[in-house]
């Protein structure tokens, strides 16, 4: 399947953590982490009541940061549904919410003039016919008992509430861009992680994706079903090349958390700041990737004070400079030290994540630049081309080989 193109142009969206986790606010896994039993943490429903959710504030928020997609989970791994499902009561309708929130984001998101995703998890902690493995308990004393309980769970039931779930979300809610699955693993039976069996069987997973593809034809599938998908999704880490499959290029996008967490979690204020996440972005466009940056929202339903922040900081950057991002993909130049290239048809942008000091020297670029400006403000930038006759003398250039281009910036960063 080729990419479509509108994935690779944008560049950069908005992922959405939220459901019942958010509002225990410490971390979206903390049913496994605190090994909280299914009846426990159902209590979270009776408390579901989002009543400052206001979608149409979060796609501005997205737009205004420089996004064009979100990616809202509609099923994060424990169980709990954001629409009207029918195959379930575990969901947004029977919480004191009462209403169908996918709809409403939806709806929210086509209205800003966003591509529309779903998350939705493979995995699930609810559902009785979903098997426990011993990663949920992560008990290996319990082993025994754990496949006592697993001879009466049935699989084959849970996949095609899982098929069904994914039917209704792709017939139910117009055109969807972009599905993130998430996640399977190799079937093996045992690794160091204490997974055990899980696999692209588990799911059928070449059915479901046979499925996705004939409700949402154009739509953009990831790889977390075990087969190769339409694009990788590094989770929390920036590749250091361009990627690639079977020695071609494939595309790709990072997921990212602002602080480490994908769910609501309160009391973490470990933050990345908007010129990091920034960088991430470039760095990211640079090689060819995406980036999709994470918003967890409260159990109320608004984004935090520091995530505003962040995305306002990213999107203030973005409004002088999304040039360099949208649309844009690698050059076939060597960037110098602490510095990315990004091209856009003829456009060469060069990000200094350390500003130098005057200059900034660009080996073979001499005679090929028509015009060089900073980009915030158009300010036109001198150019020096080494000369190998004058290089000695040539103003502590330190020497430059032939065809180097220098360019002179402003002493103070602008
Ligand atoms: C992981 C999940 O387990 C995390 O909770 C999160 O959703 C991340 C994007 O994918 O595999």
């Amino acid at each position: 399947m080729a990419v479509p193109t509108w994935f690779t142009r944008d560049r950069f969206g908005m992922f959405i953590h939220w459901g019942l986790y958010s509002l225990p606010a410490r971390h979206e896994w903390v049913m496994h982490n605190e090994r909280r039993a299914v009846e426990d943490y159902e209590r979270y429903l009776r408390h579901f009541e989002p009543d400052l959710y206001d979608p149409r504030s979060w796609a501005r928020t997205a737009r205004r940061a420089g996004m064009r997609y979100m990616v809202l989970t509609t099923k994060h791994h424990d169980g709990f549904c954001l629409w009207d499902s029918k195959l379930t009561d575990y969901t947004s309708m029977h919480a004191p919410s009462g209403r169908d929130l996918v709809r409403e984001f939806t709806e929210a998101v086509r209205a800003e003039g966003l591509r529309v995703g779903f998350y939705h998890s493979l995995i699930d902690w609810h559902h009785p016919d979903f098997t426990i493995d011993v990663t949920h308990p992560r008990r290996d004393d319990l082993r025994e008992v754990i496949e006592q309980l697993n001879a009466d769970r049935d699989m084959a039931r849970y996949r095609a509430y899982l098929r069904g779930q994914v039917e209704e979300l792709l017939t139910n809610y117009g055109t969807i861009d972009y599905l993130f699955y998430d996640f399977s693993y190799p079937e093996q039976d045992d690794d160091q992680r204490g997974f055990k069996g899980k696999g692209a069987a588990d799911w059928c997973s070449e059915d479901l994706l046979a499925l996705t593809r004939r409700l949402q034809p154009g739509i953009v599938v990831n790889d977390r079903l075990d087969l190769p998908g339409d694009f990788v999704t590094p989770e929390q880490y920036q590749p250091h090349k361009p990627m690639e499959r079977d020695g071609r290029p494939i595309a790709w996008e990072a997921c990212q958390t602002i602080n480490g967490s994908w769910g609501y979690d309160r009391d973490n204020h470990q933050a990345k700041s908007a010129e990091l996440l920034v960088r991430m972005l470039i760095d990211g466009v640079s090689k060819n990737g995406n980036m999709l940056l994470n918003v967890g929202p409260t159990g109320r339903g608004e984004f935090d004070p520091v995530a505003l922040s962040t995305l306002e900081g990213i999107g203030e950057w973005m409004r002088q400079h999304e040039r360099s991002i949208r649309g844009a993909g690698p050059a076939a130049l060597r960037p110098p030290a602490d510095a990315r290239y990004t091209q856009r048809g003829n456009r060469l942008y060069l990000h200094l994540f350390a500003w130098p000091f005057e200059h900034v020297h660009l080996p073979g670029l001499a005679g090929k630049v028509e015009y060089a400006q900073l980009l915030h403000d158009a300010s036109e930038i001198a150019q020096v081309v080494t000369d190998p006759s004058t290089t000695a003398a040539n103003m502590n250039m330190g020497g430059q080989p032939a065809g180097t281009l220098t360019l002179k910036l402003p002493v103070v960063r602008p």
